[in-house]
């Protein structure tokens, strides 16, 4: 039972409210005030580099239109999840839909009106992205303008001591804070560790949902349960020790006992794409 926000979003309502009532019956008590599962409120310049996907067109001016969360890495790059830009949530390719923004600087998408709303140039999507499996879940999005000041944050390439299992992280967005479809206005954070591969490797050996491979994810959350990334954080960023080291991907609900989350490992992006820099176009 995989959920993810952007299909959440697109399915008719009376089923989007039911699912969660599915996992909620095995879930561990979710603390009221959560993130992202758990989390608190920040403010977008706490986290310069986190950056709120839009499309009014599809997903409605309510929240600037936000769908997805991404981490700024460069000037006029931006990660995010390759799942944000499949065609079942966007509706058709990614270069159709006309008015894709990335929202940089602004804390409450509701009310607030500062920051700066990007327009998207170019979309490139990771085209080993498997939907099956969930491997290879990212896509570099490249600006129509530089985002301002220093909102960029640093990759942790292979070997960074940021990976390692007991590590805090923090996971950054603007996603469900209870995983029953409740999208707060305000940014939030919720403070993980970095969990061993073979946590996630029990929990997702192979199936439905997707499968858990060390090499290309990270394995995140609370092994007990509660703090965790959920539906519409999808593409976000953690970090650790002031590095990136994942974009939130997948799992199987949000914040329950033993399905911690799973984020798609930033050293296997950089692998991937031949990047050697912390940044990338400094
Ligand atoms: C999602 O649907 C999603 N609890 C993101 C993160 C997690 C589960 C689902 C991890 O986008």
């Amino acid at each position: 039972m995989r959920r993810r926000l952007a299909r959440a979003l697109v399915l008719p309502l009376a089923l989007a409210a039911a699912m969660p009532a599915l996992s909620m019956g095995f879930s561990a008590p979710v603390a009221a005030d959560s993130v992202v599962i758990g989390g608190f409120p920040v403010e977008a310049s706490q986290s310069p580099w986190t950056v709120a996907l839009s499309s009014r067109d599809r997903f409605g001016g309510t929240r600037a239109g936000q769908f997805c969360g991404g981490a700024a890495v460069g000037p006029t790059t931006v990660l995010t999840a390759a799942h944000c830009l499949d065609e079942d949530v966007l509706g058709g390719p990614p270069e159709r839909v006309r008015d894709l923004k990335v929202i940089a600087g602004r804390t409450d998408l509701l009310s607030d009106r500062g920051g700066q709303e990007i327009a998207v140039r170019r979309t490139w999507v990771n085209p080993a992205y498997d939907g099956g499996s969930n491997a290879g879940d990212f896509a570099v999005l490249t600006l129509a303008e530089p985002l301002q000041g220093d909102s960029v944050i640093g990759m942790a390439a292979d070997g960074d001591p940021a990976y390692t299992a007991g590590e805090t992280a923090t996971v950054y967005g603007w996603g469900d804070i209870s995983g029953t479809g409740e999208y707060p206005d305000g940014l939030r954070a919720a403070r993980v560790r970095v969990l061993p591969d073979a946590l996630c490797e029990d929990a997702y050996p192979g199936g439905m949902d997707g499968t858990y491979d060390a090499a290309s994810m990270l394995c995140a959350g609370e092994a007990e349960g509660g703090r965790d990334a959920c539906q519409g954080d999808s593409g976000g960023p953690l970090v650790a020790q002031g590095r990136l080291i994942g974009l939130v991907s997948w799992g199987i609900g949000c914040g329950r006992a033993g399905n911690p989350g799973v984020y798609m490992r930033v050293s296997h992006l950089m692998r991937t794409l031949g990047w050697t820099r912390a940044s990338e176009g400094v």
